[in-house]
This record gives structure tokens, sequence and C-alpha cells, in this order.
């Protein structure tokens, strides 16, 4: 068994739009009705992918969700497409940002020897508490090797569960055993706090984790009210290094002395307020960044190109790239699409630990597939779309025949 760190990506589904859906997500807020560039999103959302696979030799991907849900409308009564949001919920790309897809614990930290995947409820908004079924249903093929992986059911609400974006993983190498750190917000702010202590809870409980090595992190009320309405908007961890703003987390003391007192070998490269203030890391997404171990050694921060146009975020960067630390490269790249509604590189993309050779390998991406998708988005995928576009039957069926494409491209029409 030969584990590795795979990174799966979520294909910009062909329904991409600004519709102002998550209320505390500052970029979704901000772009609400703008035109939104479908084609180009998810050709961005293929470079990075190429760009992480020459890196790291190994790269998966999941399939956009059947957009637009007809029966989420269904189940809301008959005229619920008149209801602007109700309509753009339903047609939401937003299974893009697999970080929300599952929470994953590898094999090395669980009881039973496999990989576990929670599929995240979502329950906190309605387009994406919608995703759910159809994400597991995507985990049960890609994983579908029970003798390696279990996937689960979502956790019942009313716990709302995120998934990995608010989940570190703290280990010496990606395939040994590893400390798990889940972050949750606690409810009463002017925004939702969108991870509940209780799904995390439940989540380790399901995963077989021992509590030794499990911590549970309160994330700071203040970074929630300033738009960080995930963890991963503020901290990414990789092996043995966490990389985090000052104000992550509410207790900034007793957070990193509960993952020291589990992980002794930690690593935190924290960057001050003084340095980049809460609301420029929550603009540029500078940790919602991909924090690679590269093969020759050392590891790469890939940030969105938006870190390089501030002048605070980039100094800093350089500043961290001279000073030898753990993080030796940082690498912008052009997710704007994506960006533009809070969904940053990290975002993008759903760390799974497992032998690539167990996994389906319809999923997995090399050169050749690449190609392959980059022609099906190119020659179907809406090059633009007016938010007074959505509903409209001629996009509906420009929607649902370039997925439809994609899936017989990849040989995955059972996703339906
Ligand atoms: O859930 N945006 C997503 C962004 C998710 C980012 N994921 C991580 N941080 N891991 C969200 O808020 C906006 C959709 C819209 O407004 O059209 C949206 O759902």
């Amino acid at each position: 068994m030969s584990l590795r760190e795979i990174n799966f990506d979520g294909i910009v589904g062909p329904s991409h739009n600004y519709a102002g859906l998550s209320l505390g997500n500052i970029a979704s807020a901000m772009h609400q009705g703008d035109p939104s560039y479908p084609r180009a999103a998810a050709l961005q959302g293929v470079t990075k992918m190429r760009g992480n696979l020459a890196r790291l030799g190994v790269q998966g991907f999941f399939l956009p969700l059947p957009r637009p849900n007809i029966g989420l409308l269904e189940r809301l009564g008959p005229g619920a497409e008149h209801n602007p949001a109700l309509l753009a919920a339903a047609w939401s790309a937003s299974s893009m940002w697999t970080a929300n897809a599952a929470t994953v614990s590898p094999a090395p930290d669980t009881a039973d020897g496999k990989c576990h995947l929670t599929p995240a409820n979502l329950v906190t908004m309605l387009h994406r508490g919608q995703e759910w079924p159809d994400t597991q249903a995507q985990l049960k093929i890609a994983f579908g090797n029970s003798e390696h992986f279990t996937v689960h059911d979502a956790v019942p609400p009313s716990f709302g569960d995120e998934g990995a974006a608010n989940h570190m993983r703290l280990c010496a190498g990606h395939g040994e055993a590893g400390v798990e750190v889940f972050v949750y917000g606690r409810p009463g702010g002017k925004f939702p706090a969108r991870q509940h202590v209780e799904a995390c809870r439940a989540v380790a409980r399901l995963h077989g984790l021992a509590p030794e090595r499990t911590v549970f992190i309160e994330q700071n009320p203040v970074a929630i009210e300033a738009g960080a309405f995930h963890n991963d908007v503020v901290a990414v961890a990789n092996e043995d290094v966490v990389f985090a703003h000052e104000l992550a987390f509410a207790d900034r003391q007793g957070a990193y002395d509960a993952m020291r007192k589990a992980f002794p070998a930690l690593q935190v490269v924290e960057v001050p307020d003084s340095a980049v203030s809460l609301a420029e890391a929550i603009k540029t997404y500078l940790f919602n960044a991909q924090l690679l171990t590269l093969p020759e050694g050392g590891m790469a921060l890939i940030v969105p190109e938006e870190c390089r146009e501030s002048k605070a975020v980039w100094n800093w960067c350089e500043q961290m790239m001279a000073s030898n630390g753990p993080i030796r490269q940082v690498i912008p790249v052009d997710v704007r699409q994506s960006m533009a509604n809070g969904g940053g590189p990290a975002c993008l993309r759903l760390r799974v630990v497992a032998d690539p050779a167990t996994v389906d390998p319809r999923f997995l991406l090399d050169d050749a597939k690449a190609d392959l998708i980059e022609s099906v988005i190119a020659a179907n995928w809406p090059e633009q779309i007016d938010p007074a576009d959505l509903g409209k039957e001629a996009l509906k069926n420009s929607v649902t025949t370039a997925r439809y494409a994609l899936l017989e491209a990849l040989d995955l029409t059972e996703l339906g």
C-alpha cells in the first residue's frame, strides 16, 4: 500500500453564476447579480489541476452535480421557481467547492484501518444543503472499494456540517497516523456559524478516531464576523505545519497548546494582524491556499492571484519565502471566477489520503484526460450567464447537455 495525498478538485459546473446566496460570505454578496463566465471558470479550474498534477504526479476530480435541481423546486411546491432565491438555489454550481463535499479521515487515523468519508450535510444554506445525496453517490463510486473505504451518510440536521473546510490534519507524513483537528463556530453572531461542534463530534465518532488524537477548537467569532465563514479562510494545515492568521481561533494560545499536546512536533506559521489585517486576509484569501508537500522536499503554498496584488500580503509572502521556514514557495493561480463567489484554491479541492490504485481510475487525472475535459468544456459550457437567464428553457437545455457531454466523455453516465 502506498498512501498518498490526492487532491480531488470539483470541476466547475456549466450553471456557475453569482446569486449572492451565502450570507456571511463577502465575495458572494459583493458579486450578486454580476454576469458569470462558466467556461472560463471551469477552464481556470482545469489549469489549476494541471499545475498540481505536474507538481505532485497525482490529481483527482469530481463531476458537477445535476443542475438545475428540478426535484428541489418540486419539493418546494408549485411556483417555487418564481421566487428568485429558490430558483437560484436550484441552479447553483456550488458543488465545485469540494472542500465542503465531505470530511475525510485517512486509514492510519481510524479504528478499523479504513479511510472514512462523511459527506457534509451543508444544512445552513438551501443551495448547499441539496448537495450531499448526489455527492455521496459520487463518493460511493470513486471510493467504492469497501476493503479500503467507508462512505457514511451525512450527520443529521440540525447540526451543521461543512466538511473538510473546517478540518485540519497534523501528521509526520501523509501515510502515518495523524491528529485530526475540528474547528467549529459558536452560533449567535451576526453571520451563521456553519459548523456545529456536535457535527464535529459525530464525525469523529463515526470515523473511529482515537480521542487522544482528536482536537476540537472554536473558531474566533471575530473572524466569522469579518467574513471567514469557514476555518479554511483563515487557516490551513499540512503535515506538521499550521499556517494561520493570528485571529483565526477564539482562544489563540489555547488552540495551539491543544494541538501541540496531541502533536508535539507542530510548527505554527502565524501571520500577525499587524502584518496582514483580517480584512486583507479575507479579501485576498491568503489562507485559502493549498499547502503542498513537494516530492523534492519542502512545502509550496498555492495562493490566489489576488495575493500578489496586495502589497501587505505579497510582502509577507516574500518575507516568508526568504525566512527559510517550512514554506519555501508561494505560487499564485488564477481562479478568479470561483473567487468572486468566495471560493479560493483550497475550497476547490478535497484531500484524500489513499493508494491511487484503490480509487476508481475514472476520477483520476492525467494529461490526456485534462485535454479531453478542456475540449468538452470549451465546446459545451456557456460562455456567459446573466442572472436573468436562470430558469430559461434554452439555458436549462444547454447546461444539462453540457454536463452530460462530460459524463459521457469520462464514462461516468451512471451519475445521471
Ligand atoms: O458556501 N459560495 C460558497 C463558497 C464555499 C467556499 N468553500 C470553502 N471555504 N471551503 C459558500 O459560501 C456562493 C454562491 C452564490 O452566491 O451564488 C457560495 O455558495
